[in-house]
């Protein structure tokens, strides 16, 4: 299969909720630059179906998750208007296949950045803070894919909650915030920021740099997802999500079917 018939597999998947084998597995030369091309071409079969892309995530940036997934390069996916949930909303599940969420920490960026920023620059083009949780949904059987694959399929992105506490970079540090996500009451992980690649703003500059060798800018207004900082858990029908941090308060969802 070509990137254009694979990005088409992978957005029928996800429109008709029903999950593919990892192209890898029968096309083992798929690669890496080819998973980014078919991304591309599944964003454009999103914005032809009337999706607005809103931001970009960082994918495989905690060793947390390198270790569930089986994966250990940093990657990137991007974000559409249609993904987002309120803070304290409900999730809708639909299609969605083997869903599960993370905590992560969320960029509000204020000005554009291209290429390889300074620290100062960029601090300075982020414009807010956010807690958030991640949605994913691996369109794959089995959450199995290898690292062209799960590029391929936007990185696994499904949704995504921000907290509703704002602040600058400067007023937080951002390698230290001690987090807890809950599901039902009960503590599911609890984690640390610092173990997003040290500090978030590093996965930041990553993805700057990831996106400047496709020739792209991460214009102003972008929501950025820096990656989750624990181990992703399953959610279903029912149950009840928050993520607590230090500084930066809460974000939470429901689930419904
Ligand atoms: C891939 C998505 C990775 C993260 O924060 O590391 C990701 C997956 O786990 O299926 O979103
Ligand atoms: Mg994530």
């Amino acid at each position: 299969m070509n990137t254009s018939q694979i990005a088409e597999k992978l957005f029928e998947a996800e429109e008709g909720g029903k999950s593919v084998r990892k192209f890898t597995a029968a096309q083992p030369d798929f690669s890496l630059a080819q998973g980014y091309e078919v991304q591309q071409k599944l964003l454009a079969l999103h914005e032809k179906s009337g999706a607005r892309i809103v931001g970009r995530k960082m994918g495989m940036t905690s060793k947390a998750k390198m270790e569930q997934m089986g994966i250990n390069s940093p990657i990137h996916g991007f974000l559409t208007n249609r993904m987002e949930v309120a803070d304290g909303g409900v999730l809708k599940l639909g299609k969605r296949i083997h869903p599960k969420c993370e905590p992560e920490i969320a960029f509000i960026m204020g000005k554009d950045l291209r290429g390889h920023p300074s620290p100062a620059e960029l601090s300075a083009a982020v414009s807010e803070v956010a807690c958030a949780i991640e949605i994913i949904d691996s369109r794959y059987e089995n959450f199995d894919f290898a690292l062209p694959d799960v590029v391929a399929d936007n990185c696994s992105s499904s949704g995504f909650v921000l907290g509703s506490v704002r602040k600058k970079p400067d007023e937080l540090d951002l390698a230290t915030l001690g987090l807890v996500l809950e599901k039902n009451g009960q503590p599911a992980q609890y984690g640390t920021s610092a173990a997003i690649l040290g500090n978030p703003l590093r996965s930041l500059l990553a993805l700057v740099a990831l996106l400047d060798e496709m020739g792209e800018a991460l214009p102003a207004g972008s929501v950025v997802l820096a990656g989750g900082a624990t181990a992703a858990i399953p959610i279903a029908a029912g149950d009840w999500v928050r993520a607590t941090f230090d500084q930066l308060g809460s974000v939470e969802f429901r689930v419904e079917k």
